[in-house]
């Protein structure tokens, strides 16, 4: 009998936040943020990498909303924590259509999600904590997991992808960003590619393949 012995991909996919509320329709929604869909897909299908997903999933009352600081617009700032943050529209709520992935996503190619951004008085934007501070097991399960380097795509760049990138590095991982499959925000003109400039002077790799099986040939 020939068996095969494929070893477990050491290489973790995580797609950052790919919800319906921060898709075209959303209430926050990122700019062509679904055109990143068919090539994670594509990627997912390629049975290379260990898939971890993460999801934004905010309680009602989440200090991030404009809604929630009386007289505030979404993109205004304000002081939380002690830091001037960008407040936003109400987005992500816990057991809404806006939280859930988009519909296009292929969902059974994912092998775990982690949510984040639960604590109600903290903004988050990292896959890897939650409120800055309490750990989402994230590094843990990727250490566990036997994972030796990360990939990550999703939205948007210039929040949620590159604080993940940053927390990956921090925890001894390396990270590439997967720029073809990251859309972003853009609140003020560059935002984005201060983000990205920020993620490569963290230790992250930009990778630019434009398909799936192009970017397996430079992670
Ligand atoms: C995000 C703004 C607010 C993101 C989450 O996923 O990048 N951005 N909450
Ligand atoms: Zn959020």
């Amino acid at each position: 009998m020939i068996s095969s012995h494929l070893p477990p991909p050491d290489t973790a996919l995580i797609l950052v936040d790919i919800q319906n509320d921060f898709l075209p329709g959303g209430s926050l929604a990122v700019p062509d943020g679904d055109a990143i869909i068919p090539l994670v897909n594509e990627a997912m299908a390629l049975g290379a990498f260990h898939v971890i997903a993460t999801r934004d999933w905010h309680p009602a009352n989440h200090c991030s909303f404009a809604a929630n600081h009386p007289g505030k617009e979404p993109f205004d700032s304000a002081i939380i924590g002690g830091l001037p943050t960008t407040l936003w529209p109400t987005h992500c709520v816990q057991n809404t259509y806006g939280a859930e992935f988009g519909p296009a996503l292929d969902q059974s190619r994912i092998d775990y999600v982690f949510s984040k951004g639960m604590g109600e008085d903290v903004e988050s934007f990292s896959g890897f904590y939650d409120a800055r501070r309490k750990p989402t097991l994230l590094g843990e399960y990727l250490r566990e997991t036997g994972i030796r380097q990360v990939v990550v795509a999703g939205l948007a760049t210039d929040y949620c992808v590159r604080a993940t990138v940053i927390d990956a590095l921090s925890y001894g991982f390396p990270t590439s960003v997967w720029l073809s499959a990251c859309r972003g925000i853009d609140a003020q003109a560059g935002d984005i590619d201060r983000a990205v400039a920020e993620m490569e002077a963290a230790g992250a790799v930009a990778v630019r393949a434009r398909s799936a099986v192009s970017l397996l040939a430079l992670v």
